[in-house]
């Protein structure tokens, strides 16, 4: 039998290639794992318990809001807060900023999306955990302020996912390759499942939905005819592959390679999806996998953010099918 590696176990294997590591960022990952494995316990049962449904309110983004995104996001808080590793802490579901109890010695920041795509979890279908780590610039944790979590994505030291689907895998990266743990329930752990994932050059997937044609600008409609095309020696057209869940729309391409697209729309001029807790963590992980991601324009890693909850446009994937999805967003073709 093939020797069983935890996340825990696997972090600290790690750390051994960092001599100046302090083992700080094993306990944040363990941490997170640790939330992940609570907010799993609700997921699989929430077809069971009272708990579906609509919670009657509407998030900052205006959207409604799902009780279970409740939950993960107070479970969330309330299991990594506790532990005072993080100084400050701010998510999709509040507003603002959060200070966790006992800020006064963390060093980190936390950015997270406690359960993305919420709007599958009553037809079964997969949703996900979002999550990104900084280090504060501030040398006081309680003078910590939304500056120390406006941060680019390249200042991130952590960032990772949970994808809770037809089984449940945390993907991290410290920058040090991206590495996945599928939970064994039986045990209770994440096990080293995906280590070292190397995404395609390209794929075979693009993943956009196309239900928002019209809202389209020209560059995005011509992208959509191109991908379409017959051409056998560019491996042309693409298969559409789109479950309106970031986190298993990226997980799949990020395996198998090909490209997810949230472009700008006249909805959405600056994209729908958000900088800080979706697209900066799912860009450290992919350019760290050998993929790229940008806005169509900018690579998002390098985006100075001014508002915690800034959107952004999203080209994010294989290396050459996202070049030629920009492309056609900046004109070249
Ligand atoms: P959410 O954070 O409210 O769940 O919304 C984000 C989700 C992503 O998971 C997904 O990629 C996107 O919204 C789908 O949006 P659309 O329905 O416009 O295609
Ligand atoms: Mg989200």
């Amino acid at each position: 039998m093939s020797q069983l590696i935890t996340i825990e176990r696997h972090i600290l294997e790690q750390q051994k290639n960092f001599p100046e590591a302090t083992g700080e960022l094993t306990d944040l990952l363990s941490d997170v794992a640790f939330a992940a494995k609570l907010v799993r316990r609700e997921v699989v049962r929430a077809g069971l318990v009272d708990i579906l449904g609509f919670a009657g309110s509407t998030n900052v983004q205006g959207e409604e809001v799902k009780k279970l995104d409740l939950f993960a996001n107070d479970k969330i808080i309330n299991a990594i807060g506790q532990h005072g590793r993080f100084a400050i802490m701010g998510s999709e579901e509040n507003e603002g900023i959060i200070i966790p109890p006992k800020n006064e010695t963390g060093s980190y920041a936390l950015l997270f999306d406690p359960l993305d795509g919420s709007s599958n979890i009553d037809v079964n279908v997969s949703v996900g955990t979002i999550f990104s780590i900084y280090r504060i610039k501030s040398s006081n944790p309680c003078n910590a302020s939304i500056s120390d979590c406006l941060q680019k994505g390249s200042e991130q030291v952590a960032a990772g996912y949970v994808i809770y689907g037809s089984s449940v895998v945390m993907v991290y990266t410290t920058g040090n390759g991206v590495h996945g743990f599928t939970y064994d329930p039986t045990i209770g752990e994440f096990l080293l499942s995906h280590e070292n994932i190397t995404t395609p050059e390209s794929g075979k997937y693009y993943s956009i939905n196309e239900g928002s044609y019209a809202q389209f600008n020209d560059g995005t409609k011509r992208y959509l005819d191109y991908i379409k095309e017959e051409d056998p020696a560019t491996g042309r057209p693409y298969s559409t592959r789109y479950i309106g869940s970031l986190v298993a729309d990226f997980h799949r391409n990020l395996l198998t390679g090909g490209v997810f697209v949230y472009p700008p729309t006249t909805k959405h001029p600056s994209g729908k999806l958000r900088l800080m807790y979706e697209a900066n963590p799912l860009a450290f992980i992919c350019e760290q996998a050998g993929g790229r991601a940008t806005d169509g324009h900018r690579r998002i890693l390098e985006i100075d953010p001014s508002e915690l909850h800034q959107r952004t446009p999203l080209y994010i994937g294989s290396m050459a099918d996202v070049k030629v999805a920009e492309e056609f967003e900046q004109g070249i073709r």
